[in-house]
């Protein structure tokens, strides 16, 4: 009898209780998963203007090094960083791979840049301030076997310097390069700040292949980025300043490039906005820079940070909504 009530009587008894139960109690709010806060990527040093390549199922991260005392109110940069994740959450740093010291003909300034693969071969082209043999800001290359170097300056003089860019009178225009292969097999070098310029590199990647020509961007200010999904050709930059980013779209590398608005608000306490956008493992990311590393971060010890960039169906790109929790793993 004792196990028949066990059986029969003590289910139902048990499921009256639990109809009670969803009448009476208000409904428990579901479990939220607390996320962690991933941005900035790295917090041991100050990181800037941010460049990635995916190499053999491994993202690599390069970097600028901000390096600037608290007081003090303008860049100091010296030499660049690179970094590794195949998650884009836990990052792996390597000894310093590149300094201006590698550069003979350069004096200062480790500005922002940009690594490509060719052929086995990583090539690392660099902002820098030349040494007083030709004035002002240029751009040098410098290669490796292996992404994370040791990287060497492949040229042994500038790639561009600042006499070969007249579309504008200032000294630092020949900064930020970018460099894009394209489906041919053609790779371009863009650049600039003000002026945004592009020009065909040779095959070695170390020459310039033909004249060098401008592109009209509204407000462009600087940190060109060139990236390609389907068919459709994307250049983002950094505008107005301080700075957003901003992106235009064409069916060519070669334009005409349709303006499409802005992708990215000013980046927090940072007055400059410079991004890398990459895919990797079907998804696609926005990499930048805030000052968001505190007390002591701002423009001038900024920090990289990673979000996902999501595309509309007609290949437009929504806003980057920027996070502090970041990609999560
Ligand atoms: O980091 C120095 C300069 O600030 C870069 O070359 C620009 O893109 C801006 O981020």
């Amino acid at each position: 009898m004792q196990r028949l009530f066990m059986f029969c009587v003590l289910p139902f008894f048990i499921s009256c209780q639990d109809m009670n139960n969803s009448v009476d109690k208000p409904v428990e709010s579901k479990e939220t998963k607390e996320l962690s806060i991933n941005n900035p990527v790295i917090t041991d040093v100050f990181t800037a203007d941010p460049a990635a390549i995916v190499h053999n199922d491994t993202v690599f991260l390069y970097t600028g090094h901000d390096i600037a005392p608290n007081d003090f109110n303008f860049y100091k940069m010296e030499d660049w960083l690179v970094f590794s994740s195949t998650n884009m959450v836990d990052w792996k740093s390597y000894p310093v791979p590149l300094k201006v010291d590698d550069f003979k003909w350069a004096k200062a300034d480790a500005w922002a840049a940009e690594v490509i693969e060719k052929d086995g071969k990583f090539f690392w082209y660099v902002s820098v301030e030349h040494d007083d043999t030709k004035p002002g800001k240029a751009i040098g290359v410098a290669v490796s076997d292996s992404p994370t170097g040791p990287f060497e300056d492949a040229l042994g003089k500038a790639l561009i310097t600042n006499d070969m860019t007249t579309a504008t009178n200032i000294r630092w225009d020949d900064i930020d390069p970018s460099v894009f292969i394209d489906d041919d097999g053609q790779a371009y070098l863009f650049w600039g700040n003000t002026v945004c310029y592009y020009a065909k590199l040779k095959d070695n990647m170390i020459e310039l292949d033909g004249e060098i020509k401008t592109i009209d961007l509204p407000n462009f200010t600087e940190a060109p980025w060139i990236h390609k999904k389907g068919d459709n050709y994307y250049l983002s930059y950094a505008y107005q300043f301080p700075e957003k980013t901003a992106y235009a779209m064409s069916k060519s590398i070669e334009g005409p490039w349709e303006y499409k608005g802005i992708l990215n608000e000013v980046a927090g306490n940072s007055n400059t906005n410079h991004q890398a956008i990459i895919e990797y493992k079907g998804k696609d990311y926005f990499i930048y820079h805030t000052g968001g590393i505190q007390p002591n971060g701002g423009s001038f010890r900024r920090s990289v940070c990673i979000d996902e960039l999501n595309y509309n169906e007609d290949g437009t790109l929504q806003r980057v909504i920027m996070t502090s929790e970041g990609i999560q793993k």
